[in-house]
């Protein structure tokens, strides 16, 4: 342990600790901007290249950055001298001298943090009147905005883009004045190898990093006569939302969405949970399949659109193994288009299908060709989380007031299965539990898989089926489905099935979601409280949901027959 002195507080801490750390143990605040400590990954961006978290060491002639700076024996700290104080101002002022000043319109306006350390240290004045950058914005995507001229050179996006999720998309281009982060060769993000997982802009401190926003077309549909608007809402949205109107991490808020939604005018509000136990009826069916028929093994989970990306680009000679299911959502839109059309009597053409997902990688699967019938989509518009909520303030919803009401029928019913697809785990979870069922013919009786939960980057666990041992894969985050896919090109895989989700967590960890900071212990409240809903159901396994089971009977044949697979299963794209 080391010795230290803080703004007149003695402590010990572990040797190797920094300055900033340090503070933080005894209560000491120093206000930083490019800091970003990816705790539960060993992950720290190591830019150290805002200096607002400056400070004095007694002996030490200038400043030192204490994000960077590690304690040493006797160290004598002072973060609140004048001298601290002022040059973390200046710091900031001259940010801001080359910032554009559009605070009131901008995307992050009370969600930046270059704004609220402006406002925190009380700068009132910026004495440096200067060049501004001119760097045209970035629009070329259906996902994620880049705005370069709001680039403070954090490096954030940068150590999540290659270090978590070894995408390599974002590094520093230019130089001095012009200094940026952004593609190779400043190529537009589409013509990129970006997986659109939104990590990047889940981290970005200000507006240089931020979604595509959807809600103009949402309100232009709701208020078109013509258009019969319906919507779905993914699992992960009920148990995040709520932040955004100063509930807890955690509360559940499905009642309270769906009462929202029929104030805003959507005709049907439906459960992207009731599509996610179609899903599983598919997947589990495909599982089934290729076990029994010699099929290729691993067989990887596919409604994770980031993830499709990724092994679409970087894994082009595995595209084989993965499920040819297509996600939860896009079986929302193609069952909307055709069994909801034909039962509701209207023209699919006048039906706009609005999806309210926790992820920027959602807005360009909808725009996937593949999933696309000519030149319509069948998810026609994707809003984020935060989009959702911001809607929901312009139509003056009091959010947190609303009284409980219940998702519309045909589409609307589902498991506790499906509820768990939002974290990671859960979508393998739901298909064992049907899978179970269907292979050995007897009733599960305990449906929790303890074993297959968590939040440790990479996890394995071994499912007895009668007298198969399935052995499951489980991975979130991109860098750690690397590591899995590694393994099955050089074959040394020994998994029947694989699990993997893109964002920390899976989709509750999403880059549309409530900005999480990179705290992981917002993501586990999240997490615990889809465990809850999941617990709180009647039926808890997929083949249960009778809505489903009603499709199948009515429209859909057998689950991977010749309909299911013409309507709901897909290909890849190297
Ligand atoms: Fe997800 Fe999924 S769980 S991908 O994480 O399979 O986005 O929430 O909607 O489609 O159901 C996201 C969440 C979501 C799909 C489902
Ligand atoms: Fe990298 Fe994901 Fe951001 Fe694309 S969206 S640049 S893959 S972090």
């Amino acid at each position: 342990l080391v010795n230290v002195q803080i703004n007149g507080s003695h402590l010990q801490v572990p040797q190797g600790t920094t300055i900033l750390d340090a503070a933080g143990k005894c209560g000491v605040k120093i206000p930083t901007l490019c800091h970003l400590n990816l705790k539960d990954l060993g992950i720290v961006n190591q830019a150290a290249s805002c200096r607002v978290c400056m400070v004095e060491v007694a002996g030490r002639h200038t400043l030192v950055p204490s994000c960077a700076e590690k304690v040493t024996e006797g160290m004598v700290v002072t973060t609140d001298s004048l001298r601290a104080i002022s040059a973390r101002r200046m710091s900031v002022e001259l940010l801001l001298s080359n910032h554009p000043q559009d605070c009131l319109t901008c995307a992050k306006n009370m969600d930046c943090r270059l704004q609220r350390l402006a406002q925190e240290l009380g700068v009132r004045d910026i004495k440096w009147k200067g060049a501004r950058m001119n760097y045209a914005k970035d629009q070329s995507s259906h996902s994620l905005v880049k705005d370069p001229n709001k680039c403070v050179m954090c490096r954030c996006c940068e150590t999540v883009c290659n270090d978590v999720q070894t995408c390599g998309i974002l590094s520093a281009v230019n130089r001095g004045f012009d200094a940026i982060v952004g593609p190779a060769f400043n190529l537009p993000m589409s013509e990129t190898s970006c997986t659109f997982c939104g990590q990047c802009v889940a981290v970005c401190p200000t507006a240089a990093l931020t979604e595509v926003n959807n809600s103009g077309l949402v309100w232009s549909a709701l208020s078109n006569p013509n258009r019969h608007v319906v919507v779905q809402v993914a699992p992960a949205i009920r148990v995040s939302i709520g932040e955004l109107f100063g509930m807890a991490p955690g509360e559940v808020s499905t009642g309270k969405i769906v009462a929202a939604l029929k104030k805003m005018g959507f005709k049907g509000v439906f459960d992207t949970n009731f599509a996610a136990d179609l899903t599983i009826m598919e997947e589990a069916a495909e599982l089934m399949h290729r076990i029994q028929n010699g099929g290729t093994l691993p067989m990887l989970t596919s409604c994770c659109p980031a993830w499709v990306k990724f092994f679409e680009h970087q894994f082009p000679d595995l595209l084989d193994i993965p499920s040819t299911c297509t996600s939860p959502q896009t079986m929302f839109g193609v069952i909307a288009k055709t069994y909801y059309a034909q039962k509701k009597n209207i023209d699919p053409n006048d039906i706009t299908v609005v999806s309210i997902m926790p992820c920027l990688a959602k807005k360009a699967e909808a725009k996937r060709e593949e999933l696309t019938k000519g030149t319509e989509s069948y998810v026609d518009i994707v809003i984020t989380t935060r989009e959702f909520a911001q809607m929901m303030k312009e139509a003056g919803i009091d959010f947190a007031g609303l009284k409980d009401d219940d998702f519309d029928s045909l589409m609307g019913e589902s498991t506790g299965a499906s509820a768990i697809f939002g974290t990671t785990g859960g979508v393998i979870e739901a298909a064992v539990r049907t899978a179970y069922e269907w292979m050995t013919g007897e009733t599960l009786e305990n449906v929790e898989f303890t074993n297959l939960r968590g939040l440790e980057g990479i996890r394995e666990a071994a499912v007895s089926m009668g007298d198969m041992e399935l052995k499951i894969g489980i991975a979130h985050e991109l860098g750690n489905a690397r590591k899995l896919l590694e393994d099955i090109r050089a074959g040394k895989s020994h998994y029947h099935a694989i699990e993997i989700m893109a964002c920390p967590g899976g989709c509750i960890g999403g880059g549309g979601q409530p900005y999480h900071h990179g705290d992981m212990e917002v993501i586990k409240k999240r997490q615990e409280a889809l465990y809850r809903e999941d617990k709180g159901k009647k039926k808890r396994k997929s083949h249960e949901n009778q809505e489903v089971m009603r499709l199948y009977k009515a429209f859909l044949g057998e689950p991977n027959g010749k309909k299911a697979h013409e309507l709901l299963h897909t290909y890849y794209v190297p």
